[in-house]
């Protein structure tokens, strides 16, 4: 095979973006820091830690090293709540039918996620035989958008970046996807995705035809 396909998993697979948003609301709300949704977008791709020294720089406030890390494990328990919860219906829409239609072909298939919960996500969806390389939040040192994670998943995949094309939700891994000289395709709005080659709401907008000329069957 020519080409290789690696998904980011938080608002690309599954919609776990919502409940990160609701642990850092519920913590942020406990610190009095004004938090929103709009705010939230900058979060996303973004590791834990970056994301507590921004919340923390945006309400102004300076902690100790011990009060910082009890902080991180409390978003973290709280986040780890919905997650338990999760089931095989929370995969989003239509990704499914594109995840059998690569898989049917012989399709290499990484992830690359920021977050250090992608297998145990990845096991409660149901999705972990799909893919041939899962690289995650725990093997990264450098964030996006830094092309670490993708670079690592096209190491894995035994593809230059070149053939590999990203499908992602976060202006930071359209960024990483665009550096490391790979295919991005936004999955969201079209406004705030612009560095995307392709955009799309969901995966309901994608239709095979077009997985196929990408993949090059
Ligand atoms: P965790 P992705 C990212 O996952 C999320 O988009 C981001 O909002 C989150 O802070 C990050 O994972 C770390 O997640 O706290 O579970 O380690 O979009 O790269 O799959
Ligand atoms: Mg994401």
């Amino acid at each position: 095979h020519h080409k290789g396909f690696i998904f980011d998993l938080d608002g690309v697979i599954v919609d776990t973006a919502k409940y990160h948003y609701l642990a850092w609301k519920h913590l942020a709300d406990e610190l009095g820091i004004p938090f929103t949704e709009e705010q939230n977008e900058q979060f996303k791709g973004v590791s834990r830690k970056r994301c507590l020294e921004i919340l923390l720089e945006w309400g102004n406030l300076k902690v100790s090293r011990e009060q910082f890390d009890s902080w991180l494990t409390e978003k973290n328990q709280d986040y780890l709540q919905y997650i338990e919860k999760m089931t095989e219906d929370e995969v989003l829409p239509d990704v499914p039918k594109v995840l059998n239609f690569l898989k049917a072909h012989g399709v290499p298939m990484g992830l690359g996620s920021a977050s250090k919960n992608a297998r145990p996500i990845l096991k409660k969806v149901g999705l972990i035989p799909y893919f041939n390389t899962i690289v995650d939040g725990t093997q990264v040192s450098k964030a996006k958008p830094d092309p670490e994670v993708f670079m690592i998943a096209a190491g894995d995949l035994k593809l230059p970046p070149r053939d590999c094309i990203v499908f992602e939700d976060a202006i930071a891994g359209i960024e990483a996807a665009n550096i490391a000289g790979m295919t991005s395709i936004g999955i969201g709005d079209p406004e705030t995705l612009s560095g995307a080659k392709y955009v799309f709401k969901d995966f309901t907008e994608i239709d095979l035809d077009f997985i196929k000329e990408l993949a090059e069957l």
